[in-house]
């Protein structure tokens, strides 16, 4: 190749190179221009939908507005319901401090020459702070039936009531306490599984798992008097009553309030530590204005506040019962019963032979 061949090549070559540039500087000018279409929706630049949220922390709302676009107005709604109106592009504060747990969603409506238009995203509220942790000491040891797979338990004028589970062998039980001696019972058909139980007035209200039906009983006689459907819950897992509403767990980790008189599901609250949700709430007590229950599979209660469905502590129960008394018969933590005049506080397990009566440490 000559000199000036080679010059001419080394140019030819710095052209195309030069032409390609501009040819990618288009096409990126092009991309930007979709992106710029793109963004020309409205969303929420903050805060990123699924977030999860420390109850108590505020959260700032940011919208991402289509470039250059004024508004007359943006109307901010929380699940819903109106939360707050603004005329001008501040920063919107969402406070949490009174809001339950699990998923809240906001939604903004943006308005402008008389048209709308709106986006939405949603937080994850957890528990404000890890939970407190209680572990426990025996006071007393009582015997109880290891016959006895335990769903649901009660106490009630010096007698503890106990619902036991599996097909064929449910039943509804009064034991006396310092005996473990069963003084009343009757067998559910075979068709049921009992679960948790509970009473309200006269009546005891007994669960059953995945049959969908409470059932319902004179006190004294046990005879049975109504029962009534499940609505919104999935199954029937653990009962409590807190004086004005009937609190039952699904196997969720959802807790349901019901109507005492008509059974209806009226609300639930979601229930949440400070890393996410409980699931498989399992028995249930109501012991001085707050929610213990079971974890299955756990050897641990936790105390969950009825308002905002938050995880207040967990009570460490690993090791009550005591390794010479675990057979292969024995199964999980289940059963907490409170005798509210006494403050006695009462724990076992499905299939345990022993009952014992727990004082908490580190509350
Ligand atoms: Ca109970």
């Amino acid at each position: 190749m000559s000199y000036t061949l080679h010059l001419l090549y080394l140019c030819m070559n710095k052209i195309l190179l030069l032409a390609l540039a501009a040819l990618c500087s288009v096409a990126a000018c092009n991309r930007d221009k979709s992106n710029d279409s793109s963004s020309r929706s409205l969303s929420f630049s903050t805060v990123e939908p699924g977030s999860l949220i420390n109850r108590g922390d505020s959260v700032s709302l940011q919208l991402s507005l289509p470039h250059g676009v004024s508004f007359d107005s943006v109307v901010y709604l929380l699940n819903d319901k109106p939360y707050i109106t603004v005329k001008d592009s501040a920063d919107v504060w969402l406070k949490t401090d009174s809001l339950g747990m699990g998923s809240q969603l906001i939604t903004a409506n943006v308005f402008r020459d008389g048209q709308s238009e709106s986006a939405s995203t949603n937080i994850v509220v957890v528990a404000a702070k890890m939970p407190e942790q209680y572990s426990f000491s025996v006071v007393n040891t009582f015997p109880h039936d290891a016959k006895a797979y335990t769903q649901g338990l009660e106490y009630h004028d010096g007698f503890l009531y106990e619902s036991t589970g599996q097909r064929g062998k449910s039943t509804l039980r009064k034991v006396e306490l310092k005996t473990g001696k069963v003084v009343q019972k009757i067998d559910l058909p075979a068709k049921y599984f009992g679960e948790g139980m509970t009473f309200v007035g006269d009546k005891i209200i007994q669960l059953t798992w995945e049959e969908g039906v409470g059932l319902v009983y004179d006190r004294n006689s046990f005879e049975k008097v109504g029962e009534f459907p499940y609505q919104a819950s999935k199954e029937g897992w653990g009962l409590c009553f807190d004086g004005e509403r009937l609190i039952k767990s699904d196997g969720t980790n959802r807790l349901y309030f019901l109507n005492k008189d008509t059974y209806r599901e009226e609300g639930f609250i979601e229930v949440y530590n400070s890393k996410g949700p409980v699931d498989k709430l399992n028995e249930l007590e109501y012991v001085d204005g707050k929610i213990y229950a079971n974890v299955y599979y756990s050897d641990v209660i936790v105390v969950i506040d009825p308002h905002s469905g938050q995880v207040e502590a967990e009570i460490n129960l690993i090791g009550l019962l005591p390794q010479k008394d675990v057979t292969e018969d024995t199964n999980v933590l289940n059963g907490i019963a409170y005798d509210r005049q006494g403050k006695r506080l009462y724990v076992t397990g499905k299939n345990w032979d022993k009952l014992f009566e727990i004082k908490l440490l580190g509350r």
